[in-house]
């Protein structure tokens, strides 16, 4: 089982915030007894992060960039490393987090994947962690729908994975409306199994 970001700028209140992003951890950590391999990623920005538009004098959040080739949201400040908002939710059970992946730590690009950098060009080791410990399967839940959980979900299929994603047990940033159901179809039509977590807790 895969935690993306479930992290205090995520929740209401967040510097980044994901509407509704708390109302997932109550059903995250139900879910959490019924698997034995839990792993979490952790945005991680150092302060100077090209993806934050404080860093880029005269934009503001929202507006897209070219950021060494790739296009870049830029995003208001938040998840920078070691603050109160990178830690992890505290209403989340972390005491079956097997490793934790940091992701965005370097700061010429962004990483929304759990896997991968942006440009898939450096991958942070989760993809390693789970091939050394057998796993063919990850269920992927957290924050936020639209971006981490949807390129984490995408790049566990093009790395051989069968992987699910629970619905209610993510919530979408959704800067454009729409942006939820839009992330559920391309993962739909990329493989990737999308279910409610009631099908996995027989509530
Ligand atoms: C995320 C935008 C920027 C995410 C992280 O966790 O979905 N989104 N950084
Ligand atoms: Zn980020």
């Amino acid at each position: 089982m895969i935690l993306v970001d479930i992290q205090n700028d995520f929740l209401p209140g967040g510097a980044l915030a994901v509407p509704e992003g708390n109302q997932i951890i109550p059903i995250v950590n139900q879910l959490q007894e019924k698997y034995e391999l839990i792993v979490a990623t952790q945005d991680f920005h150092p302060p100077h992060h090209k993806s934050f538009a404080t860093n880029h004098p005269g934009k503001k959040p929202g507006e897209i960039i070219t950021l060494n080739g790739l296009e870049q949201i830029l995003w208001p400040v938040h998840c920078v490393r070691n603050s109160e908002g990178a830690d992890f939710a505290r209403e989340l059970n972390k005491e079956k987090i097997s490793k934790v992946f940091t992701k965005g730590t370097d700061p010429e690009i962004d990483s929304y994947s759990g896997f991968y950098d942006n440009g898939h060009l450096k991958a942070t080791g989760l993809g390693d962690y789970l091939e050394k410990k057998k796993v063919k399967k990850v269920i992927i839940v957290g924050l936020a729908a639209d971006y981490c959980v949807k390129y984490t979900a995408l790049d566990a299929i093009a790395a051989n994975l069968s992987a699910m994603v629970v619905e209610d047990a993510t919530r979408a940033v959704n800067l454009q409306q729409g942006d939820f159901e839009k992330a559920m179809d391309q993962m739909r039509a990329s493989g990737v199994q999308v279910l409610k977590s009631s099908k996995l807790l027989n509530t």
